[in-house]
């Protein structure tokens, strides 16, 4: 029976872009997933946006000194662009700024209130005298009081995890002034969690499937004892409070954010014609919501967010909570603030999406962190990918071209490891699907590349070079079987693999009506005869240098944090011999910069003119992050006169401005004394 099911992902703050921890914590598995359910032909709303409140915004505001919605709109539209390009099939993407959120967070705070939720309180908080203002917890570090981490922040210790309120904080410090803040008078609005403690533990001790990590992170919690959290915060940035004499007040970043998941559903449902539509899916018992989150998201999504669509009364409560542990990078932890990550749209510049997504899978930090390591990318990449996938279905689909005309050859006479093979079709159908069910997304990426694995081994062990000449029908039966496979395959990958999948269904004609589903999925799928296009290599291997440069340009990036440079030199390899003609090609000059500026909203590129002597053109350059324009203003460089002219954020760029990449200083221009326009050879 098919099911309907509402995923959420943790909304990512929208002051930072995403790096590789975001991905393998959230975002893939729950892409995975819903690929999956809808293969499954299940009914899914799969739910993001960005969390556009709270301090981390501010805090990034401060920093630059912009306002929060030049931030917010700034990271809203990085961070949709890369989980489009990285394919993660969200049907909405919200952001909690919008007015419909503002509308639907005021009235949800609002009949809690009405429904007599809350309790008020005048409280004793930090108040930084010099800023002027409250402290909310994210301006306040200072020391755990569990593990002595002095950098612990007023509502959460990073270091070990516990959830802090500021007055636990040893030696607080504000953040604004770097003073210690004084103690004042001001009113707030709390849930008191310790009221539905027995419902909590009722309805967290009936959930036998969540992953042990979060059944365990929940019941710390449980056994401590819950007392009131503050639902408002004296700030400028969020979701006004909706009451007389609130002023000045506005709803706690961790209220309105999960209320996200729901306005974002609002406005799905009115994008696509069906206002109501969205209640099947938040307020109809028979629907099954699913929150994909973090390890630091546990409390709010599997307490804080329960008790406030359980008191509200019209909504369903997550069905399942399956966080993550965290991603380490090379051995590290991930670091925005030491320049150690991996962001997900410089990885997109480097490498298709389906190689990360099958990686990640296949590594992804279920139940205990894991490590990305690059080596072991490449590794993945052309070691399943690209040896065994890959290599499996070329050698069907070319040997058919070959031999059978490009016709799925029939199955006669069929040996036992034949009708074997086919019968691994359904059983690992059946083996992956389940691990998908149960949120095991390593699982699943192992079992699917084991059945490519078994179809590669099969056709190795067929020998279809030899039986081609001394028995053609056993030959067609391994192509056949093989082709089947491969079918199958194009299906159960769908989910880590949507592209490459995409280009298998294709060539191998398999037509259907919208969607192939899992169940359809059977070892005749390719008719007798049914054409075979031949197809180009699936996933080419990732040679040795492109790895060493990701390598290269991490430990770059964390030198230039760290205010030192990389000490080690690691030399490229030296590219692949080429012929003289091939040289000869290249019209190299010597130029002049004349003027250089930015180009508006890019953090990358210099617009540059030059003067070549014969004439002055204009160059688009990627330096900007290592050059001041005013720097360069004079320097004799060298340039590839004749590349052929292209657009680059809509200016015209003639030409490429050579560059040295020092593995000691960065780049580097390629200076000549020679006069503009003098030939290089
Ligand atoms: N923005 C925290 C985070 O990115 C937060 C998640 C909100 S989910 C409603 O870790
Ligand atoms: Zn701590």
């Amino acid at each position: 029976m098919s099911k309907r099911v509402l995923v959420t992902a943790a909304l990512p703050y929208a002051n930072g872009p995403l790096h590789l921890g975001h991905i393998a914590g959230a975002y893939l598995p729950s892409d995975l997933y819903c690929r999956y359910k809808r293969l499954a032909g299940d009914e899914v709303l799969f739910i993001c946006g960005s969390d556009e409140h709270g301090v981390p915004i501010t805090i990034a505001a401060d920093k630059e000194g912009v306002s929060p919605q030049e931030i917010v709109d700034r990271y809203h539209g990085i961070n949709k662009k890369a989980f489009e390009d990285f394919g993660i099939s969200f049907d909405y993407y919200g952001r909690t700024s919008s007015a419909t959120h503002r509308e639907i967070s005021q009235k949800f705070f609002r009949t809690l209130h009405e429904k007599g939720v809350f309790i008020k309180k005048t409280e004793q908080q930090y108040y930084d005298v010099k800023a002027g203002m409250f402290l909310a917890d994210r301006y306040m570090k200072g020391t755990c009081p569990k593990c002595g981490y002095e950098e612990a922040y007023g509502d959460q210790c990073e270091k070990c995890g516990t959830a802090l309120s500021p007055t636990e904080l040893i030696n607080p410090k504000s953040m604004l002034s770097g003073e210690q803040p004084e103690m004042r008078e001001t009113e707030h609005w709390y849930i008191p969690l310790g009221n539905y403690e027995n419902w909590l533990k009722e309805w967290i001790g009936s959930k036998t499937d969540w992953k042990p990590n979060v059944l365990g992170q929940c019941n710390s919690w449980l056994d401590a004892g819950l007392g009131d959290r503050a639902v408002t915060r004296d700030l400028k940035w969020g979701v006004p409070v909706p009451l007389e004499g609130a002023e000045g007040k506005v709803l706690y970043v961790w209220f309105d954010a999960p209320i996200g998941y729901i306005s974002a559903s609002v406005e799905w449902a009115a994008q696509i014609g069906d206002p109501e539509g969205w209640k099947l899916f938040w307020q109809d018992d028979e629907t099954e919501l699913v929150h994909f989150i973090g390890k630091d998201n546990i409390v709010f999504h599997c307490i804080i967010f329960p008790v406030m669509l359980k008191t509200h009364g019209k909504y369903v409560v997550p069905k399942n909570v399956p966080a993550n542990e965290y991603l380490n990078l090379e051995g590290g932890k991930l670091s925005t603030s030491r320049g150690w990550a991996v962001w997900l749209h410089e990885y997109l510049e480097a490498f298709e999406p389906d190689l990360l997504r099958y990686a990640l899978a296949a590594t992804m930090p279920e139940t205990k962190d894991a490590d990305f390591q690059w080596k072991d990318f490449q590794n993945r990449v052309n070691n399943d990918l690209a040896d065994v996938f890959g290599n499996f279905v070329f050698r069907t689909f070319s040997f058919i071209g070959r031999f059978f005309d490009g016709k799925m050859p029939p199955l006669l006479n069929p040996s036992e490891q034949d009708l074997a093979m086919l019968e691994e079709i359904k059983q690992s159908g059946a083996r992956i699907a389940k691990a998908y069910e149960s949120f095991k997304f390593k699982e699943a990426a192992l079992h699917t590349i084991n059945l490519a694995r078994a179809g590669n081994k099969y056709f190795t062990e067929t020998e279809p070079w030899h039986t081609r000449k001394s028995n053609i029908e056993a030959c067609g039966n391994t192509l056949h079987v093989s082709a089947q496979i491969v079918a199958a395959l194009s299906v159960y990958f769908e989910p880590i693999l949507p592209a490459a999948c995409k280009k298998l269904k294709s060539a191998l004609n398999i037509t259907f009506n919208g969607m192939l589903l899992w169940e359809e999925v059977k070892p005749d799928m390719i008719s007798v005869g049914q054409e075979i296009t031949p197809m180009e290599i699936l996933f080419k291997k990732i040679e040795d240098d492109a790895i060493q440069s990701q390598v290269a340009l991490l430990e770059a990036k964390a030198a230039a944090k760290a205010g030192t440079t990389v000490k080690e030199v690691s030399y490229e390899t030296e590219k692949k011999g080429i012929a003289f003609g091939d040289f000869e090609k290249l019209d190299l000059r010597a130029a002049e910069i004349l003027a250089a500026e930015k180009v508006p909203k890019s953090k990358k590129l210099l617009k540059i003119k030059i003067n070549l002597g014969y004439e002055q053109r204009t160059i688009v350059s990627g330096i900007a992050e290592y050059f001041q324009p005013e720097d360069i203003i004079g320097k004799r460089v060298a340039v590839v006169a004749n590349l052929i002219p292209r657009k680059i954020m809509g200016i015209e760029s003639k030409g490429m401005i050579l560059m040295a990449h020092d593995a000691t200083d960065g780049l580097r221009f390629v200076e000549t004394k020679a006069g503009p326009g003098s030939c290089i050879n």
